[in-house]
């Protein structure tokens, strides 16, 4: 049987960890059949314990751009490690990451490294209150900023997957201060700061939607916000846990050519190891402790094994800017491929796309926010994963997430996959 071992440990699993995994996602839940048990990781593809082979989309979620396993911080972790694995106190890598992420990314002067984009995008927020002394923030339906209180409204990613967009554990009163707008509707923010002047401290928004599919915003939607903001002193946070150093050394920002008020990234900053960190210029992040009021710590922000991993993985992608071009033209390839494929297959659907950003929607009108993402035929979804699954294409097991690139998918494996979609049947 092709997945026996991975059946073995779930069962196993379901005994000790809720639902059998760590992370609800990965359980399978939304779209059926056993999770896969990987044993690991190299270039393009993931091993299961098994023994099967799978050309990976997900890429641990996104920061595995140079893909896995990448020698240069495999190696940075090993000499980390021999130094020691937690010090609790600063070291001479946490200066170096921060002053090249500082040089690369825009209209940021100083960095916080935490341990999650969750903690960034938690901790930003409470920067931008205490900054701004207002309370209310607002959020775009379907987006997902990690899984603290002020966000789980209207969630996307596995809040959505699992039908709790709204989840139980989070207070009224938390929830009353998150307004919810919708994603790519300008009037929807425009309503909400009028009916709410003066008591908004902070717009949060995915810059590119990841955690509904993929959906881009319209041409205009982020400068229009931009000002808004600047009009009416609320500060604009970037939550570029996906898109950072993915669309673009400088991130979204230098993308679309917008700068934020603070900017948040996830695992892509440890190289796939357990980092966050949040930034901003000089004049915001002095409100941080311990220079300023708002309290914000953690003894395994900055680890050395971290800071080592993310710091080689991000110098790479700083020295090599054809790496973007390249990745740009393998999922373009990707995307056309899959046009055709589908196309012939007779399937409706929409794919959205920014960079090596992708996600297919099965369903005939565009995706532009959450409504007519939760539009898509879910049942097409699960056939197509499954499909795609046991012919050796590890595709993210949610309607509801993105797919990610990496340097080492090359016409080879675009070749397999599209190989694989056209003999999907639904
Ligand atoms: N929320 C994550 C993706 N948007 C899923 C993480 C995981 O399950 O590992």
């Amino acid at each position: 049987m092709r997945y026996q071992r991975s059946s073995q440990l779930f069962a196993d699993a379901i005994q000790t960890i809720p639902g059998g995994v760590n992370s609800p996602v990965r359980a399978f839940k939304s779209i059926g059949g056993t999770p896969v048990f990987m044993e690991s990781a190299k270039g393009a593809k993931l091993v299961d314990v098994d023994g099967n082979e799978y050309i990976d989309y997900i890429n641990s979620w996104g920061p595995q751009i140079l893909g896995h396993a990448y020698d240069p911080v495999i190696s940075a972790i090993k000499a980390a490690a021999n130094k020691g694995t937690s010090f609790g106190t600063p070291s001479e890598i946490e200066v170096a990451i921060a002053d090249l992420i500082t040089s690369m990314v825009p209209g940021i002067d100083q960095i916080r490294m935490v341990n999650s984009g969750t903690e960034a995008c938690m901790s930003a927020i409470r920067l931008a209150r205490g900054f701004t002394g207002r309370e209310k923030i607002i959020k775009f339906s379907g987006c997902y900023h990690g899984h603290s209180d002020a966000f789980l409204i209207a969630a996307g990613s596995g809040a959505m997957t699992f039908g709790t967009p709204n989840s139980p554990g989070v207070t009224q009163g938390t929830a009353k201060d998150t307004l919810l707008a919708r994603y790519n509707d300008l009037e929807s923010v425009d309503l909400i700061i009028e009916e709410h002047k003066g008591e908004i401290a902070a717009i949060i928004i995915e810059p590119v939607a990841g955690n509904m599919g993929c959906i881009p915003p319209t041409p205009g939607f982020l400068e229009s916000l931009r000002a808004l903001c600047t009009k009416n002193g609320i500060m604009l946070i970037f939550d570029e846990v996906m898109t950072g150093f993915r669309l673009a050394p400088g991130g979204a920002q230098e993308y679309f050519g917008v700068t934020a008020d603070i900017v948040c990234f996830g695992k892509i900053i440890g190289g796939g190891l357990p980092v966050g960190a949040f930034a901003a210029r000089k004049e915001i992040m002095s409100y941080l402790a311990p220079v300023g009021p708002v309290y914000q710590a953690g003894t395994l922000s900055g680890n050395p094994l971290a800071m080592a991993a993310g710091y080689n993985m991000v110098k790479a992608l700083n020295d090599n800017h054809g790496i973007y071009v390249e990745l740009e033209s393998m999922t373009a390839e990707l995307e056309s491929g899959l046009n055709s494929v589908l196309t012939e297959n007779g399937i409706e659907y929409q794919i959205n796309r920014v960079g090596s950003m992708i996600s297919v929607h099965f369903c005939p009108e565009p995706v532009v926010d959450f409504d007519s993402a939760k539009a898509g035929d879910n049942d097409t979804f699960k056939k197509f994963f499954h499909h795609m699954l046991d012919n050796g294409v590890y595709l993210p097991p949610s309607a509801y997430e993105t797919w990610f690139l990496c340097t080492e998918i090359g016409d080879e494996e675009i070749e397999k996959t599209l190989n694989a979609a056209r003999t999907f049947n639904p």
